[in-house]
């Protein structure tokens, strides 16, 4: 009798708790009722639409879909149309896209609209900055999942499979279509056979996914690879190595995407190397991969050490070279002018190369903005950016206008998120770093998403909770949206301002810690590091005041935007207190819009953060009982880490800046906890996962 209690009570307990480990991101809806799928053709990727579909219907019982595959002139490459009847696309792959829509809908609660949904970009790409050791640049969720190191690490085994059929899987539902295998900072050994081999797998089970791939190529692989003497991009001998490197490349690989290239930045080779442009370059590549259909995505993210503002050096390379590019190049650019940090301004190359395709970079994976320890939702920011009027073709100008092929006809559109996922059980590293990946491709399928949606939608897929009694109807209570759904929707939202706020607020950039990216460092500049990686070189910090001037009377970066924005942000009156230190220099004791001085606003900013972060955890915790164990108390102990810091992050920059500024910590906010030498003493570093 006392056993069979127990196997009853276990067999409760374990229909209500549900062990969720995040490995399932978004992809936890299942069928409640079922559907009847009505196809005329046969492919794998119908097949694996049919599936998702009887899988996760929670649409009427019995209903039937039809799958029509056939060209419709309203559809546009992965778009497809629902209506009554079912899904109608160009391609096989357009249907599994209409699945994925009808599936979230149905698993959100939101109104099935009938029409066609076509992607806002021709290619939603994710990169990869994994190396060929396994080993990941600026990744914060494991190894990665393509490469390793050791022996056998070229063997493809079937768990390897299983995984990168997971990573398809999860991609194909947001839309992301194109996935790049290796770091830009590139090894020339991807483009040897034996890893060759290996990318054609990782092809093979992508494919019907959707998913095509590309490799980053080195520049100088010629002569790393096959020792010729020069990578000069005009030398014959140079352009038939590629020309031969495409082919072998496209004979095992039909459908190989292109190429991404990094080159002439950070000690990267590149044409200029040889007196060529990156024009040359980045031609030399295209053709290569022109007759199979393939396209180059070539960086813009280039600077020197020189005196010229860094901010200023990706517009004067490239803007010269605008029209000298081919059609199958397109040019990724950042979405800043420095580099991915908290807050910056649009890069002002979107919309000024008018007859060059320009494609956005944005950063999905936590560089600076807390690595995979900060609940930071990463869609704000890119909601803003994609927003910003570039007005280089009038008011309205917006960069996601000028990417998208609505202002400027180009021959591919394309968006890029540098990824965010490794070997971590969660995919991400933070079981709140699974949003961005979601949200990135949520954005570059509709860049006109907001982010209050994609956090509904992504928080509905990832935390609610099927049980034995809803499994028939996904009804989100009163009880759960109010305690659960808003209160964590709401600090989703503000979290990114919360982390502008206590690290760079106001519109400061770089002042973080060395080269790990985690800390805050104002005072960092060890002698012979080049400038332009000190924080000193951009905050400008010193007795008269802090801020970069880039004013006329400073680098003049403001004249590489187009009016009115130029004089909008030149003019004190008129530029965003966002940008403020970004574009100017500027006293202490200068008077802000809310009267404050500078230096007092400054101090509230960072003290704000830490405020916001503290109130994340309360807003946290209150929600312990609508998550499951595991990712509640994951979250939790993440965020105390995220308070932890920000309090560290305050005290270093207001104690630093203090020691210029001369002013009191205004009375009212709390005092910092920390001592300055002890902080630059110990510059804080990345929590050891082991607390984890
Ligand atoms: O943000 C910087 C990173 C480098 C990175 C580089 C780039 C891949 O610190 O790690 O290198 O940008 O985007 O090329």
């Amino acid at each position: 009798m006392k056993t069979l209690f127990s196997v009853v009570v276990l067999f409760f307990v374990s229909l209500s708790i549900q062990a969720e480990d995040g490995h399932n991101l978004w992809l936890r809806g299942k069928s409640s009722s079922t559907v009847n799928v009505v196809s005329s053709k046969k492919s794998v990727t119908l097949d694996i639409a049919k599936q998702e579909l009887q899988q996760g219907w929670q649409g009427k019982e019995g209903s039937s879909v039809v799958f029509t595959v056939k060209a419709d002139k309203l559809i546009k490459g992965d778009g497809f149309k629902l209506s009554s009847a079912g899904i109608q696309a160009n391609t096989d792959f357009g249907i599994l896209y209409g699945v994925y829509e009808l599936l979230r809908c149905q698993q959100t609660g939101e109104e099935i609209k009938e029409g066609v949904i076509n992607p806002s970009y021709d290619l939603r790409v994710l990169n990869h900055w994994d190396n060929m050791d396994g080993s990941v640049e600026r990744g914060y969720a494991g190894l990665s999942i393509f490469w390793r190191k050791g022996e056998n690490s070229l063997v493809v085994t079937e768990n390897d499979k299983k995984l990168w059929q997971e990573y398809a899987r999860a991609n194909a539902s947001i839309g992301i279509n194109a996935t790049v295998l290796n770091n830009v900072n590139a090894s020339q050994l991807v483009l040897t056979p034996a890893y060759l081999n290996r990318v054609k797998a990782i092809a093979e089970v992508l494919r019907p996914y959707g998913i095509k791939v590309y490799l980053s190529a080195k520049f100088s692989a010629p002569a790393l690879i096959d020792k010729l003497k020069t990578c000069d991009p005009v030398n014959p001998e140079v352009i038939n190595w590629w020309k031969a490197k495409a082919k072998e490349i496209y004979t095992m690989i039909p459908d190989f995407g292109g190429f991404l290239v990094k080159a002439n930045s950070e000690g990267q080779s590149g044409p200029q190397d040889y007196g060529r442009t990156h024009a040359d370059g980045a031609n030399l590549l295209a053709d290569a991969v022109k007759p199979y259909g393939g396209i180059v995505m070539w960086r813009a993210f280039v600077y020197a050490a020189s005196d010229e503002d860094r901010a200023k050096q990706a517009y004067n390379e490239f803007v010269p070279l605008d029209g000298k590019f081919h059609d199958n190049v397109i040019i990724q650019v950042k979405n800043g002018p420095v580099d991915f940090m908290p807050r910056e301004p649009f890069s002002p190359l979107f919309g000024a190369m008018k007859k060059t395709s320009l494609m956005p970079e944005v950063q999905v994976t936590q560089e600076y903005l807390g690595h995979s320890i900060h609940l930071v939702f990463l869609s704000t920011m890119w909601e803003e950016f994609l927003k910003s009027d570039t007005y280089q073709e009038g008011p309205g100008s917006t960069v996601a206008r000028c990417t998208d092929g609505s202002i400027f006809p180009q021959k591919y559109t394309a968006i890029a998120g540098v990824s965010n996922v490794g070997l971590d059980v969660n995919w991400c590293g933070h079981q709140f770093a699974q949003s961005n990946w979601y949200a990135f491709g949520r954005l570059a399928w509709n860049n006109k998403l907001t982010s209050d949606q994609i956090a509904d939608e992504w928080l509905k897929l990832t935390f609610y909770k099927y049980s034995k009694s809803n499994a028939d109807q996904i009804s989100f209570s009163a009880d759960w949206k109010d305690n659960f759904l808003s209160p964590v929707k709401k600090m989703m939202l503000e979290s990114r301002e919360a982390a502008v706020n206590y690290m760079m607020p106001l519109g400061l950039h770089h002042i973080m810690s060395a080269n790990e990216h985690y800390g805050p460092g104002p005072w960092w500049a060890p002698a012979r590091t080049r400038k332009d990686w000190t924080p000193p070189y951009y905050h400008q910090a010193d007795s008269l005041g802090i801020g970069f001037d880039r004013t006329k009377t400073g680098s003049n970066a403001v004249s590489q935007y187009h009016e009115p924005l130029n004089s909008q942000f030149s003019d004190l009156k008129t530029c965003p207190e966002t940008y403020l230190l970004w574009f100017h220099h500027l006293p202490w004791d200068y008077k802000m819009k809310s009267g404050k001085t500078l230096w007092d606003e400054l101090c509230n900013h960072y003290d704000a953060g830490l405020q916001q972060v503290r109130g994340f955890q309360k807003v946290w915790d209150k929600a312990q009982s609508y998550v499951d164990a595991q990712r509640f108390t994951d979250v939790q102990s993440k965020l105390r880490s995220q308070s932890k810091n920000a309090q560290t992050w305050k005290d270093a920059c207001l104690l630093y800046f203090q020691t210029f500024s001369k002013m009191p910590i205004p009375y009212d906010i709390e005092r910092p906890i920390n001592n300055l030498d002890e902080l630059i003493n110990n510059d804080m570093k990345r929590p050891s996962l082991i607390n984890y």
